[in-house]
């Protein structure tokens, strides 16, 4: 399978939901979908790939969890551009959402797309329990135990530059929210609680590759691919792997991540192919 088609196929109904789950917003929508609109949506594909490789054929019960998380996800990229946190004016190829609309309202499409995934989690019929599992584990990893924590760490001035406060800002960060994406399509599959675990496990894996080559990317990326201004991080003197590790040191674990995440995806079966396959796009991306 090629896995460029694949994730260029997946990404137009994701797309096209992302505009529909809007559609009974009408005061704010232009400034939360100004920010929604580009990216690659990995982590709703990834929900995705997980639901159809653990059995799931429903899109509806699978499409609004998937866009839940990349409304999260563009949260975070919103707030994270803001003057107080990583201060960047470009994003999505365009002028990042407080450039465009002001501090107030990129602050507020924020706060409005985290609280619009949670009413998305809740939506299609039955699957009650699974609903549930989903808003714990996405919330979990998003606030003070994943995501949030992360941020603090990143945005702190006081972290000593050493492997474990790399490893501890990557993990919270960006991992676990990968992690999740794969379990939740899981979940909502009714994969069994092993399974589930096993391939938020692996997820991990995927994740911290996915921080090290968005901050080789910093190094080596062009602005035009990227979307967002490399550079920064470097500039900014932030903790990343090629500042612990060098350009080539990080690249040398961006590949023993990608390999752990491989042996991890399959040990699980054949059906979970195609998460290697991501897992390679990844590593090789220029975007
Ligand atoms: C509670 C979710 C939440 C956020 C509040 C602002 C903040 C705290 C966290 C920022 C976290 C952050 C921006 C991590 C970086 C993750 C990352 C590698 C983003 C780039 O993801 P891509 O490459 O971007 O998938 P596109 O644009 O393609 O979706």
């Amino acid at each position: 399978m090629d896995v460029v088609k694949y994730l260029t196929e997946k990404k137009v109904p994701v797309d096209r939901a992302l505009k529909k789950c809007f559609s009974d917003i009408n005061a704010f929508f232009d400034i939360m979908y100004y920010s929604i609109d580009g990216g690659k949506r990995i982590r709703p594909i990834l929900a995705i790939a997980s639901y159809e490789a653990n059995g799931g054929k429903d899109p509806e019960q699978i499409m609004p969890v998937a866009c839940g998380l990349e409304l999260i996800h563009t949260y975070s990229l919103i707030h994270d551009d803001l003057p107080a946190m990583d201060d960047d004016d470009f994003r999505r190829g365009k002028a990042a959402a407080h450039k465009k609309f002001g501090e107030a309202m990129a602050i507020l499409a924020g706060d409005g797309l985290f609280a619009h995934a949670f009413e998305l989690f809740t939506r299609g019929n039955g699957l009650v329990k699974e609903k549930l599992m989903v808003i714990q584990a996405v919330s979990e990893v998003v606030g003070p135990k994943g995501v949030v924590y992360g941020q603090t760490l990143d945005m702190s001035k006081e972290i000593s530059p050493d492997p474990i406060s790399l490893r501890r800002i990557h993990i919270n960060k960006t991992a676990k929210f990968i992690a999740v994406s794969v379990k939740c399509g899981a979940i909502m599959a009714q994969a069994s609680a092993s399974l589930i675990n096993d391939l938020y496990a692996a997820g991990i894996y995927m994740g911290m590759l996915f921080q090290y080559t968005d901050d080789i990317l910093d190094v080596v990326g062009e602005k035009e691919k990227l979307g967002k201004t490399p550079g920064k991080d470097m500039a900014a003197g932030k903790l990343t792997a090629p500042a612990v590790y060098g350009l080539d040191g990080a690249k040398f674990r961006a590949r023993r991540y990608a390999q752990l995440a491989k042996h991890k995806f399959s040990g699980l079966g054949e059906r979970f192919d195609i998460f290697n396959m991501i897992t390679d796009f990844i590593l090789h991306r220029t975007f």
